[in-house]
């Protein structure tokens, strides 16, 4: 189970562009974003560079924090 902090989700909208991010790609599967928090909750069914999740996030218009 991995955590992750998103900056920059607004609405709905949001969470659905950053579910269906996260969700395109290899090794992550059963995706929970909360917009109050803005925390990503996944896991993980391989080994997963944080580096690939960053530009998965940055690419649909949202960055992570920390
Ligand atoms: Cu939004």
């Amino acid at each position: 189970m991995k955590n992750i902090q998103i900056a920059g989700m607004s609405c709905g909208h949001c969470v659905m562009a950053v579910t269906k991010a996260l969700g395109a790609v290899d090794g992550i599967k059963d995706i929970r974003v909360d917009l109050k928090t803005g925390v990503a909750t996944y896991d993980e069914v391989k080994p997963v560079e944080a580096s690939i999740v960053a530009a998965a996030i940055k690419k649909a218009g949202y960055d992570i924090v920390g």
